[in-house]
């Protein structure tokens, strides 16, 4: 993520906007393939010559990988192609500087740390669809909701203190809701283990009460 927001900003850099904005006037400004470009990073520009996209091509293959969608200077949302397939599997959703309190995007990106990062959208098995979503809070990782079966349900729940795995809870009975919480220390390591006994409501609805799942500590 943070490798990914400094080359954005390093293409940015390398541009300087404030060179490309007369050119951009003069010239057809929604034609892609701008002449400011490289081969392996592209910018377009609206009508007023603001930056509003950013195509790049991250490993140098030939193709475009990597999309930042721009207001001007601003990065609202980097598109990811992982795997080199052709779609998406990594979406960065970035708030505003001014929502990202004391941590205006220069000073972030040269501390290594994007601060404005708010959500990491993934496909992990590449398939196109979300099934799992990292939040931050001033660059911290808080918490990830992963659906790790890929039925469409949020399936596992992890909270950070610290950036630090604080919480995981798991909803291994296909509820919907976490049954089963493991709660580890600061310093990493599993503290214990909750779970919750089988649900009684679940088990009167149940028609077959004798094969209700029981949890294993
Ligand atoms: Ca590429
Ligand atoms: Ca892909
Ligand atoms: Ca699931």
């Amino acid at each position: 993520m943070n490798s990914l927001r400094m080359l954005v900003c390093g293409g940015l850099a390398a541009f300087s906007l404030t060179a490309c904005a007369p050119a951009a006037t003069d010239a057809p400004p929604a034609q892609s393939g701008q002449p400011q470009g490289t081969a392996q990073l592209k910018p377009e520009y609206d009508a007023s010559g603001k930056l509003q996209k950013l195509e790049y091509d991250r490993n140098k293959d030939g193709k475009v990988d990597t999309w930042g969608y721009m207001d001007g200077a601003r990065v609202v949302r980097v598109d990811v192609d992982e795997n080199g397939d052709g779609t998406v599997d990594r979406w960065e959703y970035h708030r505003s500087d001014a929502a990202a309190a004391g941590a205006p995007a220069g000073d972030v990106a040269g501390a290594g740390v994007d601060k404005t990062v708010e959500r990491v959208e993934r496909a992990t098995k590449f398939d196109g669809t979300v099934s799992r979503r990292e939040y931050f809070e001033n660059g911290a990782l808080t918490k990830i909701e992963e659906d790790t079966d890929g039925n469409g349900t949020v399936d596992k729940w992890e909270t950070y203190t610290d950036g630090t795995l604080a919480v995981m809870a798991l909803d291994t009975q296909g509820r919907g809701t976490p049954d089963r919480r493991l709660v580890y220390r600061p310093d990493g390591s599993m503290d214990h283990i909750e779970a919750d006994p089988p649900s009684p409501s679940a088990a009167t609805a149940d028609k077959h009460p004798a094969s209700t799942p029981t949890i294993r500590p």
